[in-house]
């Protein structure tokens, strides 16, 4: 049987990434599938894809839904028609059945089944398509398999994955290929799950909230692999990667044993680290950390049920300068209990962080499954019936998104550290050029002031 994977994203804000959900998923397929990794960002001519899917004359395309739109308030932009089109060249070049995934899809399964008229989805992990295909194949009943969904089946089972995790990385992949000659940057994943709950997040939600963890000495065989292939930069794509300490310190540990020698990054809670956490991960290639503060308000981190207080981000902040990293911190303004006071206090605060890149976004996305939904539902921001998949962002009662942008912009006073929005007109100007001269990694720490 023949199964294209297709990964439908092409936005290239603030870079085009890896799609690391294809491989988890090829991985999962044995050698009774002839599997192929399709990339739309290396196919920027729709006859040559046309072309390919007529030749290859898949069985089943497995379409991967990443993002849903670009998430920003005041320039959104829909990847819907995108995808619609997408389906149209597959079934117009293909006899294919059509399965959805993904992280997009996971969030809004029924409505992308129904905008894209698909034969099958499966919501959260991929590795469940051995299943789905397997019980296709044998004609035994697929609505026994958790996450799959179908036009009908709108009665979701998310329940989070248990059976074996593998990578398939195609060094030569001619999608390998793409992402080294631009940027360099590949991806790994160290782990799945977070413990957190914070109000307005999905993570929880696509990837479970136990965290289930990767042998870090098999973490860092695949860092070097994708260093063996070329890769210049690796960034590390767990929603918290240091959710837990003693895994995260583990897998440093593991890289300096492996010989991982090219700099990476990721994602951090900016809870107070143990002694010397930053020091060890930076001998281990560490360079840039990226902390999801979202408010330097207490009341607001609290109302956004942040695992921690502002004072810890000062220390966390702290620690990561003085182990010689560079450090960006994500802002989201807007949520519930933001006011003119908080929002104040969050930008008096930023003043006396220092030496960083902060990002900020102006109002929070509403997603279902999240206790931002619940809080929207009862504050009458939206019903019970409606399809946010267009998107719907929650509106303080204290705080309008203009009046937020505006005390941004005032006190950010043209500092290029300072980025309001998706930066999107910004990094698509920039980053191109910079990655076409052979400059590596994220490059924000070129703005740091
Ligand atoms: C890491 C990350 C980033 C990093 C990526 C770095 C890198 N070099 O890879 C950065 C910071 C750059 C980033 C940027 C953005 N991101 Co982001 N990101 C993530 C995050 C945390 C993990 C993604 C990941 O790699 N997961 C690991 C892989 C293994 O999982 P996966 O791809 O989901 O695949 C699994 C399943 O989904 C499934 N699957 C996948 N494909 C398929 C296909 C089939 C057929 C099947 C059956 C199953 C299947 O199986 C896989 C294995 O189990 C997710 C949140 C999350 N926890 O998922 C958000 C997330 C994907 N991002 C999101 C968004 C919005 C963005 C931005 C648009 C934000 C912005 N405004 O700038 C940009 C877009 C970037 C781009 N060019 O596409 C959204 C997308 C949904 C949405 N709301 O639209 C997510 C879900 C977060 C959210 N808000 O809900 N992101
Ligand atoms: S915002 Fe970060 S820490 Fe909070 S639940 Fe989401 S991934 Fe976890």
């Amino acid at each position: 049987m023949k199964i294209l994977l297709i990964s439908a994203n092409t936005l290239r804000i603030p870079y085009p990434v890896y799609p690391l959900g294809l491989d988890y998923v090829a991985g999962s397929l044995d050698s009774r599938y002839q599997v192929k990794i399709v990339d739309l960002n290396d196919f920027s001519h729709p006859e040559t894809l046309e072309a390919m899917i007529k030749e290859f004359s898949p069985d089943f395309a497995g379409i991967s839904i990443r993002n849903i739109d670009n998430t920003d308030v005041l320039n959104c932009r829909s990847f819907l028609p995108e995808y619609q089109n997408l389906i149209r060249q597959v079934k117009t070049n293909s006899q294919a059945k059509i399965i959805l995934g993904g992280s997009g899809f996971t969030i809004f399964p029924v409505e992308f089944m129904q905008a894209l008229d698909a034969d099958y989805g499966i919501v959260g992990e991929g590795e469940r398509l051995a299943q789905l295909l397997d019980a296709l194949e044998k004609k035994t009943d697929i609505k026994k398999i958790l996450g799959v969904v179908t036009k009908e089946k709108t009665n979701i089972v998310y329940e989070p994955y248990s059976g074996a995790i593998n990578r398939h990385f195609d060094p030569a992949g001619r999608h390998t290929n793409f992402y080294l000659s631009y940027g360099g940057m590949l991806n790994l994943q160290t782990k799945r799950g977070c413990p957190f709950q914070c109000s307005y997040c999905t993570y929880p939600h696509i990837e479970g909230s136990r965290m289930r963890f990767y042998p870090p000495q098999e973490i860092a065989k695949n860092a070097r692999e994708l260093q063996d292939a070329g890769a210049k930069y690796i960034f590390i794509i767990d929603s918290a990667f240091n959710a837990s300490y003693d895994h995260s310190r583990e897998v440093a540990e593991a890289f300096v044993k492996a010989k991982v020698s090219i700099p990476w990054g990721c994602f951090f809670v900016p809870t107070v680290p143990p002694a010397d956490y930053f020091k060890r991960l930076a001998e281990a290639g560490l360079t840039h950390v990226e902390f999801g503060t979202e408010s330097l308000s207490d009341t607001v981190l609290t109302n956004l049920h942040k695992p921690f207080k502002s004072e810890n981000v000062f220390i966390a902040h702290k620690n990561a300068l003085d182990a010689g990293l560079h450090v960006a911190h994500y802002f989201l303004l807007g949520g519930p209990g933001e006011n003119k006071q908080t929002l104040q206090n969050t930008l008096a605060g930023i003043d006396s962080l220092g030496k960083a890149v902060f990002f900020f976004f102006c109002g929070v996305r509403i997603y279902p499954h999240t206790a931002l939904y619940e809080i929207a539902l009862r504050e009458g921001q939206i019903t019970a019936d409606e399809n946010i998949l267009p998107p719907v962002f929650y509106r303080s009662p204290g705080i309008s998104v203009e009046e937020i942008m505006k005390m941004v912009e005032n006190k950010a006073n043209g500092r290029v550290n300072w980025l309001i929005g998706a930066g999107e007109a910004k990094a698509t100007r920039i980053l191109p050029k910079l990655y076409r001269r052979g400059f590596t990694g994220p490059l924000w720490e070129y703005l740091i002031q």
